[in-house]
């Protein structure tokens, strides 16, 4: 790290870089795009005016920011890796950086929980929950007893937290008026579809808590995927960043309610708006995998639907950031 910072309760540089995105003002834009994988972002990213962003960043943390202009629209791709920890530094270090309203739509892989829903689908969830390892009951001072009883379970699962609606309807449009042709031996021999208002769970593991059954740990799943799809009926899939996501709109949303409430200004005048769009890369009621010409395909096709959603949803020229590399 070559830059000073201060303040230890959230460091910035004399910029306003962020300590891990290291991102300032001016280089994020009010709507975002939000991957898990370097190689979708910079694919995205050519569909941008001109073919190419107009700021690039590689943080030291691996955050990588792209933004451009997609017919006009000022729009940042940030690649944040995975995983409920690197959301948190991504949501709240460009909520620091971004005055006004955010936008913020990840566009993410995930596993399929439901039979009709193969690879070549593509999920908008309209709602997500977490399922979370409860490390207590695996440590050696929990009682045989308490794990018995039921005290302790292995796994938390939460109450599902709400997308944007309007963000939801404007992907899934979005991704029906440009449906791709398929080849016939792609897809496991289906169509690619899009499918909307679905529920999805995000975990904190991409192995134990998405019931991925792993003998070199004791990780006490073997009925996991069962439990998921008994307390939340009709859940379509399974990734690792979408519940946090929905969950920091929400804290974000509620810390401007509140201040308003108490008569004192709110540090951001703006909401977090979300969405998701999942594409199933993992058929976990067939075992199938994508390929990398599946993948590349749907990448195409969900990448150009969300820059099309998000160009399309208003934000009043009052609740956007004033100035930036889009100018
Ligand atoms: C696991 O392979 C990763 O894939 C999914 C999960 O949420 C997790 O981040 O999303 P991305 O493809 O966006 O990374
Ligand atoms: N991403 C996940 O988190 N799970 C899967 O099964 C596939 C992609």
């Amino acid at each position: 790290m070559k830059d000073v910072l201060s303040n230890a309760n959230f460091p910035q540089d004399a910029q306003g870089r962020t300590y891990h995105v290291a991102t300032c003002a001016g280089q994020v834009a009010n709507r975002i795009i939000t991957v898990g994988d370097q190689v979708r972002a910079h694919r995205i990213a050519k569909s941008f005016d001109g073919g190419a962003p107009l700021f690039t960043f590689n943080s030291q943390r691996n955050f990588l920011t792209l933004t451009g202009t997609f017919h006009g629209v000022p729009i940042s791709i940030v690649a944040i890796g995975m995983g409920f920890s690197v959301v948190d530094f991504f949501v709240r270090e460009c909520r620091a950086v971004v005055e006004g309203e955010m936008i913020i739509v990840r566009l993410g892989s995930c596993g399929s929980m439901q039979p009709e829903y193969g690879i070549g689908t593509v999920v908008v969830p309209k709602a997500s929950f977490g399922i979370m390892r409860n490390y207590d009951y695996f440590h050696h001072d929990t009682s045989a007893d308490e794990r018995r009883a039921g005290a302790l379970e292995p796994y938390i699962i939460t109450k599902p937290l709400d997308a944007d609606a309007e963000v939801h309807d404007a992907l899934l449009a979005a991704l029906e008026a440009d449906k791709p042709a398929v080849k016939a031996n792609l897809f496991e021999g289906g169509e690619a579809k899009a499918v909307g208002n679905t529920v999805n769970a995000s975990a904190d593991s991409f192995y134990g808590s998405q019931g991925r059954i792993d003998p070199a740990f004791v990780d006490a799943n073997a009925n996991l995927i069962d439990v998921i799809r008994e307390r939340r009926p009709g859940v379509a899939t399974l990734e690792m960043e979408t519940f946090v996501l929905n969950h920091l709109a929400a804290a974000a949303n509620d810390a401007i309610e509140l201040a308003e409430k108490n008569g004192q200004t709110p540090v951001h005048k703006g909401k977090i708006r979300t969405g998701a769009i999942q594409m199933i890369f993992a058929n976990r009621n067939t075992s199938a995998f994508i390929s990398p010409e599946e993948c590349e395909t749907l990448e195409h096709w969900a990448g150009k639907s969300v820059l099309d959603a998000l160009a399309s949803i208003e934000i009043p020229k009052e609740r956007l950031h004033p100035h930036g590399v889009w100018d």
